[in-house]
């Protein structure tokens, strides 16, 4: 017991030091333009909130094993016949070993399926959705508003608080289109054309980054998603369709 105490002493500063270090710099990637956990549209909500629910029972467990791991090391040794020990582990691999992962999958795929089907570009009730391409280049983002004749570089409008669907390929290599506060990434393959749905429900200038390796430059391969207030956009496509 003084053994333990002894490590107890020792241990608690030094592990409060750290997490006075940890904690901030951990805190510090929840917010800017390209944090996930820092959303501005449903998709990227449901996906930080399915984030957060998994960073939660990751901690329980890794709680739950450490408490397991201390009381393995410190914790008194169990007596009993043969018998029983063979019982006690028996139950402890058939918890530990199948009904636990069960249970975390199922509440896992319960949260989960639910998120992703409202990010899939299905038929929508309310009547027409906004299609903007976006095609990916070495390095740079061709974006297209079909059927107006305007064509942007390295930009992309939308109206705020309603879904746009993105069709994006790409002309050279695999590259992947990404809104960090908007929703998840897609990837832009040569030959096919993959839909990401996307709605922003604050009108602001977002930042997009390719996310799949193409080449020398691909990290300056940068965009911005402009969401207008509807009257606003209306006037934007206006002035831009004029203009082109
Ligand atoms: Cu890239």
């Amino acid at each position: 017991m003084h053994r333990i105490s002894g490590i107890h002493r020792n241990l608690t500063p030094r592990l409060s030091g750290i997490a006075t270090v940890i904690t901030p710099l951990s805190l510090a990637g929840c917010a800017g333009p390209f944090s996930t956990l820092d959303p501005a549209g449903p998709s990227a909500a449901g996906s930080a909130g399915l984030w957060w629910w998994m960073f939660t029972l990751a901690m329980l467990v890794l709680l739950a094993v450490v408490g397991l791991w201390l009381g393995a090391m410190f914790g008194a040794q169990k007596t009993g016949d043969d018998q029983q020990l063979r019982r006690i582990q028996q139950r402890w691999i058939i918890g530990g070993g199948l009904l636990l992962p069960w249970a975390a999958i199922a509440v896992l795929l319960a949260f989960g399926i639910p998120i992703g089907h409202k990010m899939l570009p299905l038929p929508l009730e309310g009547g027409e959705i906004l299609r903007i391409d976006v095609t990916g280049h070495q390095w740079w983002w061709q974006v297209s508003y079909p059927g107006s004749g305007i064509q942007l570089r390295n930009e992309v409008h939308i109206p705020v608080g309603v879904p746009v669907d993105l069709h994006l390929t790409s002309a050279d290599v695999v590259h992947s289109f990404w809104v960090p506060r908007l929703g998840g990434k897609l990837d832009m393959i040569p030959g096919r054309t993959n839909v990401l749905r996307l709605q922003a429900d604050i009108a602001d200038t977002y930042r997009g980054q390719c996310a799949e390796f193409c080449g020398l430059n691909h990290a300056h391969m940068q965009f911005t998603v402009t969401a207008h207030a509807p009257g606003d956009f209306a006037a934007w496509l206006t002035e831009a369709s004029a203009s082109d």
